[in-house]
């Protein structure tokens, strides 16, 4: 009886440590199978935490991320998901990994900065999803794992055999979030890169200067700005599947995300059916407007005109200028600066349409002062008189700028083969789900780890998988693009 008793205690034990080493993964499942209820205080809500605010976990804890992305887009999602607590599972071709491993090397034979910017925080299994074991290895991940994340090539996935409906119906919750240039339309199985989406969503025809060609921009806005689209989208999927029990595709293309953070562009399309833009210098320029957005220089997309103002030292320094904008309600603060009190009551120029044909002359007559000024005196003038002004910050001021490493959006982290380079770290701060950046992974880091632990493969299996190739590099390994 005795024994019995204490066979019991000691399984009751067990299950308590089982459950506190997995507790995050417990919650996501809890939370789709019954939906807080029965704890609920009201509002069907958990009760709150007592413990203190950033001691209670991160906030994606609990979701696995079975991370199939390569390049920079879906690794800019995943990233930032790890970023907030998931685990993430980057599968990596063996001997190869991601291409961008291998691009634009720094540091001889170590992994670029191209790569390790944008793997932070993330475990690396190496798998040959072509090799039939190393198909069943991730018919497992995709059981055990919350969300497959994937951009490659349209029609790549379901080559690989894991089309929608078979990945659904081995994890019916599973979401499948991925990146592809264009949606459904004449364009959708093109292959697509940062400057094509940038080209193809509205950004480089509305880019530049109206008498030189088109511009793309030096933000990623295609890859990184997708990325961070489909990251929303899946942590929306995540929430709905907390209610339906089933999981979704999610789908961001490159054309739309970059629309989206270029829809000022297709409002102004709008407008130009009701008459010039008139915050556009083109129109103080009394250059007509044709059928379609131009390019507005450094003009203000919003409704208060601005331009980039040469600064004291421009003549040698390329980044010695600053973003001026004559908002409106500081109209007067602004003449008093550069020396113009009369401006204040000057028909001409004393309102906002009185301006508007004349930017020109009176950005000209603003930089006659800025260039009396450091951008860094000019900013610390006009902000104590409230005037929104923007230095150009250089990268290397950026790098080195105090405040940005206090915040954690400039990290330093350490690498076994490369030593230490900068990141940046989670641009997005929650109160109390702390980010710790970590370093990427090396190639296969964590296969052994991921085969044993996470998937409960025995030491004999994990040696019949090395055998037969599937987490292994062939023995002439394919060549990765070289630095
Ligand atoms: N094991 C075995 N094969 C693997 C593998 C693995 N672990 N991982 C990838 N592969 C294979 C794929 O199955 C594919 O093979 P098939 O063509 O025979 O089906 C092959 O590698 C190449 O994949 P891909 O076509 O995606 O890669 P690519 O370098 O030719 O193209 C890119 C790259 C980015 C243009 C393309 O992936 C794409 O258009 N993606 C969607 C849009 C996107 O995200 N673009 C942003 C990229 S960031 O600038």
């Amino acid at each position: 009886m005795a024994k019995a008793k204490k066979q019991k205690r000691q399984a009751k034990a067990k299950s308590r440590a089982a459950r506190a080493r997995k507790p995050a993964r417990k919650s996501v499942a809890a939370a789709a199978k019954k939906p807080a209820a029965k704890k609920a205080n009201g509002n069907g809500m958990p009760r709150p935490s007592s413990k203190p605010y950033g001691h209670a976990g991160k906030a994606l804890d609990g979701v696995r991320i079975l991370d199939f992305t390569h390049v920079q887009s879906g690794p800019t999602c995943t990233q930032l998901l790890a970023y907030m607590g998931a685990d993430v599972i980057k599968i990596e071709r063996p001997g190869v990994g991601d291409i961008t491993r291998g691009q634009l090397r720094d540091v001889k034979g170590q992994d670029s900065l191209y790569f390790t910017m944008l793997n932070g925080n993330k475990r690396s299994i190496t798998i040959d999803s072509k090799n039939p074991k190393g198909k069943e290895i991730i018919e497992r991940l995709i059981k055990h794992c919350d969300v497959l994340v994937e951009n490659f090539a349209p029609g790549a996935l379901d080559r690989m055999g894991f089309t929608w409906e078979h990945i659904h119906k081995l994890n019916p919750r599973m979401i499948v979030a991925s990146v592809k240039g264009f949606g459904p339309g004449p364009y959708e199985d093109c292959k697509v890169y940062e400057n094509v989406a940038q080209c193809a969503g509205g950004s480089a025809s509305t880019t530049g200067f109206r008498d030189g060609p088109p511009l793309v921009t030096g933000a990623q806005i295609g890859d990184s700005g997708t990325g961070l689209h489909l990251a929303l989208g899946i942590v929306s999927a995540l929430y709905q599947r907390n209610r339906t029990g089933r999981g979704q595709k999610v789908l961001c293309a490159m054309q739309d995300g970059v629309l989206n953070l270029a829809r000022v562009k297709l409002r102004d399309q709008q407008r130009l059916k009701h008459g010039p833009l008139t915050e556009y210098s083109q129109y103080g320029e009394g250059i007509a407007f044709g059928d379609a957005t131009p390019r507005a220089g450094n003009d203000s997309g919003g409704g208060q005109p601005g331009w980039i103002l040469k600064c004291k030292g421009w003549e040698t320094d390329p980044n010695a200028y600053i973003y001026f904008i004559t908002q409106a309600p500081v109209w007067g603060p602004i003449c008093d600066l550069i020396g113009r009190p009369e401006w204040k009551t000057d028909p001409d120029y004393a309102t906002p349409p009185a301006r508007l044909p004349r930017l020109k002359q009176i950005f000209g007559t603003i930089e006659e002062w800025t260039m009396t000024q450091t951008k860094f005196e000019v900013m610390e003038k006009c902000n104590a008189v409230d005037i929104p002004v923007g230095p150009i910050l250089s990268t290397k001021e950026i790098a080195e700028e105090k405040s940005l490493r206090e915040t954690g959006t400039v990290v330093e982290v350490d690498h076994p083969g490369r030593g230490a380079y900068l990141t940046v770290g989670n641009p997005i701060k929650l109160s109390d789900s702390p980010c710790e950046v970590k370093r990427s992974p090396l190639l296969g880091e964590h296969t052994d780890e991921v085969l044993k632990k996470e998937l409960g493969y025995s030491a004999k299996e994990i040696a019949e998988i090395k055998a037969s190739g599937a987490v292994t590099p062939p023995e002439k390994p394919a060549k990765a693009e070289a630095a």
